[in-house]
Protein backbone atom coordinates (compact mmCIF):
# COMPACT_ATOMS: atom_id res chain seq x y z
CA UNK A 1 0.00 0.00 0.00
CA UNK A 2 1.21 3.58 -0.87
CA UNK A 3 2.38 5.77 1.79
CA UNK A 4 -0.18 8.38 1.15
CA UNK A 5 -3.26 5.60 0.73
CA UNK A 6 -6.21 7.75 0.58
CA UNK A 7 -5.09 11.20 2.01
CA UNK A 8 -5.91 14.45 -0.02
CA UNK A 9 -3.53 16.58 -1.06
CA UNK A 10 -3.57 20.23 -2.25
CA UNK A 11 -0.79 21.49 -3.77
CA UNK A 12 0.27 25.15 -4.65
CA UNK A 13 3.05 26.64 -7.25
CA UNK A 14 2.70 24.14 -10.31
CA UNK A 15 3.50 26.11 -13.45
CA UNK A 16 5.56 23.53 -15.84
CA UNK A 17 6.62 20.11 -15.58
CA UNK A 18 10.06 21.25 -14.08
CA UNK A 19 8.86 23.14 -10.73
CA UNK A 20 9.11 21.34 -7.92
CA UNK A 21 5.39 21.11 -6.74
CA UNK A 22 4.58 19.02 -10.16
CA UNK A 23 7.64 16.57 -8.75
CA UNK A 24 5.90 16.06 -5.36
CA UNK A 25 2.55 15.63 -7.26
CA UNK A 26 3.66 13.05 -8.74
CA UNK A 27 5.61 11.19 -6.06
CA UNK A 28 2.05 12.04 -3.90
CA UNK A 29 -0.22 10.65 -6.63
CA UNK A 30 2.28 7.44 -7.11
CA UNK A 31 2.06 7.06 -3.44
CA UNK A 32 -1.70 6.80 -3.84
CA UNK A 33 -3.39 10.32 -2.96
CA UNK A 34 -6.00 12.02 -4.54
CA UNK A 35 -4.25 15.78 -6.01
CA UNK A 36 -5.76 19.15 -6.58
CA UNK A 37 -3.88 21.67 -8.04
CA UNK A 38 -3.69 26.00 -8.40
CA UNK A 39 -2.40 27.43 -10.65
CA UNK A 40 -0.89 31.06 -10.40
CA UNK A 41 -2.33 32.51 -13.72
CA UNK A 42 -3.95 32.09 -16.58
CA UNK A 43 -0.21 32.22 -18.78
CA UNK A 44 0.40 29.22 -16.85
CA UNK A 45 -3.01 27.35 -17.22
CA UNK A 46 -2.63 26.02 -20.58
CA UNK A 47 1.05 24.00 -19.34
CA UNK A 48 -0.74 22.53 -15.92
CA UNK A 49 -4.04 21.83 -17.44
CA UNK A 50 -2.46 18.80 -19.07
CA UNK A 51 -0.12 17.97 -16.26
CA UNK A 52 -3.29 17.83 -13.71
CA UNK A 53 -5.34 15.58 -16.02
CA UNK A 54 -1.99 13.35 -16.42
CA UNK A 55 -2.02 12.94 -12.61
CA UNK A 56 -6.11 12.22 -12.43
CA UNK A 57 -6.67 15.56 -9.99
CA UNK A 58 -9.95 15.88 -9.05
CA UNK A 59 -10.25 19.89 -8.50
CA UNK A 60 -7.52 22.16 -11.13
CA UNK A 61 -8.13 25.86 -9.91
CA UNK A 62 -6.57 29.15 -10.86
CA UNK A 63 -5.40 30.94 -7.59
CA UNK A 64 -3.53 33.82 -6.99
CA UNK A 65 -2.35 33.94 -3.47
CA UNK A 66 -2.25 37.77 -3.29
CA UNK A 67 -6.05 37.34 -3.46
CA UNK A 68 -8.03 36.92 -0.29
CA UNK A 69 -11.32 35.61 -2.49
CA UNK A 70 -8.79 33.45 -5.08
CA UNK A 71 -7.95 31.77 -1.63
CA UNK A 72 -11.78 31.32 -0.41
CA UNK A 73 -13.03 29.96 -3.61
CA UNK A 74 -9.86 26.93 -3.47
CA UNK A 75 -10.71 25.89 0.11
CA UNK A 76 -14.81 26.00 -0.51
CA UNK A 77 -14.40 23.72 -3.95
CA UNK A 78 -12.35 21.76 -1.29
CA UNK A 79 -14.86 21.35 1.02
CA UNK A 80 -17.34 20.58 -1.15
CA UNK A 81 -15.18 17.98 -3.27
CA UNK A 82 -13.57 16.61 -0.59
CA UNK A 83 -15.39 17.51 2.96
CA UNK A 84 -11.40 17.91 4.42
CA UNK A 85 -8.32 17.86 3.81
CA UNK A 86 -5.07 15.89 4.96
CA UNK A 87 -1.77 17.76 3.13
CA UNK A 88 -0.78 21.25 1.72
CA UNK A 89 1.92 21.88 -0.19
CA UNK A 90 3.21 25.56 -0.59
CA UNK A 91 5.52 25.89 -3.64
CA UNK A 92 5.18 29.81 -4.39
CA UNK A 93 7.35 32.48 -4.60
CA UNK A 94 7.75 36.00 -6.22
CA UNK A 95 9.97 39.09 -6.27
CA UNK A 96 10.93 41.72 -8.82
CA UNK A 97 13.54 40.46 -10.79
CA UNK A 98 15.32 43.84 -10.60
CA UNK A 99 15.61 43.12 -6.51
CA UNK A 100 17.33 39.95 -7.25
CA UNK A 101 20.06 41.14 -8.33
CA UNK A 102 23.16 43.72 -6.93
CA UNK A 103 22.71 45.46 -3.94
CA UNK A 104 20.48 44.71 -1.30
CA UNK A 105 20.37 48.29 -0.30
CA UNK A 106 18.35 48.69 -3.50
CA UNK A 107 15.22 46.73 -1.98
CA UNK A 108 12.14 49.24 -2.66
CA UNK A 109 9.43 49.35 0.09
CA UNK A 110 6.93 47.82 -2.59
CA UNK A 111 9.07 45.50 -4.02
CA UNK A 112 9.26 44.13 -0.36
CA UNK A 113 5.96 44.03 0.29
CA UNK A 114 5.41 41.77 -2.98
CA UNK A 115 7.80 39.59 -2.28
CA UNK A 116 7.06 38.92 1.24
CA UNK A 117 3.43 38.67 0.68
CA UNK A 118 3.99 36.34 -1.82
CA UNK A 119 6.12 34.12 -0.71
CA UNK A 120 5.60 34.10 3.00
CA UNK A 121 2.37 35.52 3.94
CA UNK A 122 0.46 33.25 1.77
CA UNK A 123 1.59 30.18 3.33
CA UNK A 124 -0.34 31.85 6.71
CA UNK A 125 -3.39 32.25 4.69
CA UNK A 126 -3.49 29.06 3.05
CA UNK A 127 -2.68 27.47 6.50
CA UNK A 128 -5.94 29.39 8.18
CA UNK A 129 -8.24 28.24 5.16
CA UNK A 130 -6.67 24.39 5.63
CA UNK A 131 -7.05 23.74 9.42
CA UNK A 132 -10.51 23.37 9.01
CA UNK A 133 -10.75 21.08 7.08
CA UNK A 134 -7.45 18.85 8.58
CA UNK A 135 -9.37 18.33 11.53
CA UNK A 136 -9.39 15.35 13.22
CA UNK A 137 -7.15 13.37 10.25
CA UNK A 138 -3.32 14.09 11.38
CA UNK A 139 -2.44 17.17 8.59
CA UNK A 140 0.51 17.66 7.17
CA UNK A 141 1.58 21.19 5.94
CA UNK A 142 4.76 21.92 4.04
CA UNK A 143 6.38 25.17 2.62
CA UNK A 144 9.73 24.89 -0.05
CA UNK A 145 12.32 27.67 1.18
CA UNK A 146 15.86 27.97 0.25
CA UNK A 147 19.49 28.35 2.52
CA UNK A 148 19.16 31.84 1.38
CA UNK A 149 16.93 32.23 4.16
CA UNK A 150 20.00 31.46 6.97
CA UNK A 151 22.79 32.65 5.08
CA UNK A 152 23.43 35.69 3.17
CA UNK A 153 23.70 34.51 -1.25
CA UNK A 154 24.78 37.71 -3.69
CA UNK A 155 21.97 38.44 -5.80
CA UNK A 156 19.33 36.39 -3.15
CA UNK A 157 18.49 40.03 -1.38
CA UNK A 158 14.77 40.25 -0.89
CA UNK A 159 14.22 36.47 -1.04
CA UNK A 160 16.36 35.90 1.60
CA UNK A 161 14.53 38.08 3.75
CA UNK A 162 11.07 36.39 2.59
CA UNK A 163 12.94 33.04 3.25
CA UNK A 164 13.73 33.63 6.74
CA UNK A 165 9.65 35.29 7.10
CA UNK A 166 8.50 31.93 5.56
CA UNK A 167 10.61 29.69 8.01
CA UNK A 168 9.65 31.35 11.07
CA UNK A 169 6.08 30.72 10.08
CA UNK A 170 6.75 27.30 9.63
CA UNK A 171 7.75 27.45 13.52
CA UNK A 172 4.76 29.54 14.67
CA UNK A 173 2.70 27.70 12.67
CA UNK A 174 3.47 24.53 13.86
CA UNK A 175 3.22 25.71 17.21
CA UNK A 176 -0.22 27.21 16.39
CA UNK A 177 -1.98 24.22 15.03
CA UNK A 178 -0.21 21.30 16.70
CA UNK A 179 -3.00 21.14 19.11
CA UNK A 180 -4.87 19.88 16.22
CA UNK A 181 -2.64 17.05 15.24
CA UNK A 182 -1.48 19.22 12.45
CA UNK A 183 2.31 19.09 11.52
CA UNK A 184 3.92 22.30 9.56
CA UNK A 185 7.53 21.61 8.12
CA UNK A 186 9.61 23.44 5.38
CA UNK A 187 12.03 21.58 3.07
CA UNK A 188 15.35 23.86 2.57
CA UNK A 189 16.09 23.05 -1.38
CA UNK A 190 19.33 22.61 -2.69
CA UNK A 191 19.67 24.95 -6.19
CA UNK A 192 17.22 23.65 -8.80
CA UNK A 193 16.89 24.48 -12.68
CA UNK A 194 13.16 25.70 -12.56
CA UNK A 195 11.33 28.30 -13.99
CA UNK A 196 12.09 30.41 -10.63
CA UNK A 197 15.78 29.93 -11.30
CA UNK A 198 16.16 30.50 -15.05
CA UNK A 199 15.61 34.37 -14.37
CA UNK A 200 18.59 34.65 -12.25
CA UNK A 201 21.86 35.55 -13.54
CA UNK A 202 24.66 33.34 -12.45
CA UNK A 203 22.78 30.65 -11.42
CA UNK A 204 24.98 27.79 -13.15
CA UNK A 205 27.58 29.24 -11.45
CA UNK A 206 25.82 28.50 -7.59
CA UNK A 207 24.56 25.19 -9.07
CA UNK A 208 28.39 24.37 -9.96
CA UNK A 209 29.98 25.60 -6.92
CA UNK A 210 27.27 23.09 -5.09
CA UNK A 211 28.08 19.97 -6.87
CA UNK A 212 31.69 20.87 -6.18
CA UNK A 213 31.56 21.05 -2.36
CA UNK A 214 28.61 19.78 -1.04
CA UNK A 215 29.30 16.02 0.48
CA UNK A 216 27.21 14.53 -2.22
CA UNK A 217 29.35 16.74 -5.05
CA UNK A 218 26.45 16.60 -7.16
CA UNK A 219 23.52 18.88 -7.08
CA UNK A 220 19.82 17.60 -6.01
CA UNK A 221 16.60 16.89 -8.34
CA UNK A 222 13.36 17.79 -7.75
CA UNK A 223 12.91 13.84 -7.37
CA UNK A 224 14.95 14.18 -4.18
CA UNK A 225 12.81 17.12 -3.45
CA UNK A 226 10.01 14.77 -3.85
CA UNK A 227 11.69 12.45 -2.16
CA UNK A 228 11.72 14.41 1.10
CA UNK A 229 8.23 15.76 0.70
CA UNK A 230 6.53 12.08 0.45
CA UNK A 231 7.96 11.38 3.67
CA UNK A 232 7.50 14.64 5.40
CA UNK A 233 3.67 14.18 4.98
CA UNK A 234 3.31 10.82 5.89
CA UNK A 235 2.75 9.52 8.76
CA UNK A 236 6.29 7.90 9.10
CA UNK A 237 7.05 11.54 10.08
CA UNK A 238 4.21 11.83 12.50
CA UNK A 239 6.73 13.24 14.78
CA UNK A 240 8.24 15.52 12.82
CA UNK A 241 6.80 19.26 12.96
CA UNK A 242 8.51 23.32 12.95
CA UNK A 243 11.17 21.53 11.23
CA UNK A 244 13.50 23.22 8.52
CA UNK A 245 14.42 19.90 6.54
CA UNK A 246 17.75 20.88 4.06
CA UNK A 247 17.68 18.59 0.86
CA UNK A 248 20.91 19.84 -0.40
CA UNK A 249 23.62 17.30 -1.17
CA UNK A 250 24.54 18.29 2.21
CA UNK A 251 25.93 22.16 1.35
CA UNK A 252 24.87 23.14 4.65
CA UNK A 253 26.81 21.89 6.80
CA UNK A 254 29.94 23.14 5.11
CA UNK A 255 31.95 25.97 7.10
CA UNK A 256 34.79 26.13 4.63
C1 LIG B 1 12.44 32.97 -6.50
C2 LIG B 1 13.34 32.96 -7.57
C3 LIG B 1 12.66 32.14 -5.40
C4 LIG B 1 14.44 32.11 -7.54
C5 LIG B 1 14.65 31.30 -6.44
C6 LIG B 1 13.77 31.31 -5.37
N1 LIG B 1 14.22 30.43 -4.44
C7 LIG B 1 15.35 29.88 -4.92
N2 LIG B 1 15.60 30.39 -6.12
C8 LIG B 1 16.74 30.05 -6.95
C9 LIG B 1 17.96 30.84 -6.56
C10 LIG B 1 18.02 32.19 -6.83
C11 LIG B 1 19.14 32.94 -6.46
C12 LIG B 1 20.17 32.33 -5.79
C13 LIG B 1 20.10 30.98 -5.52
C14 LIG B 1 18.98 30.24 -5.90
C15 LIG B 1 13.15 33.84 -8.75
C16 LIG B 1 11.76 34.40 -8.86
C17 LIG B 1 11.30 34.91 -7.54
C18 LIG B 1 11.23 33.80 -6.52
O1 LIG B 1 21.25 33.12 -5.46
C19 LIG B 1 22.21 32.60 -4.60
C20 LIG B 1 19.21 34.42 -6.75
Amino acid sequence: MGLLQGKKALIFGVANDKSIAWAIAEAFRKEGAELALTYANEMVAKRVMPLAESVGAEVVLPCNVQSDADIKAVFEAIGTRWGGLDILIHSVAFANKEELKGSFLNTSREGFALALDISAYSFIALAKEASPLMQGRDGAMLAMTYYGGQKVFPNYNVMGVAKAALEASVRYLAEAVGPDGIRVNAISAGPLKTLAAAGVGGFNQIAGHVAEKAPLRRNITQEDVAGAATYLCSDLARGVTGEIHFVDSGYNIIGL
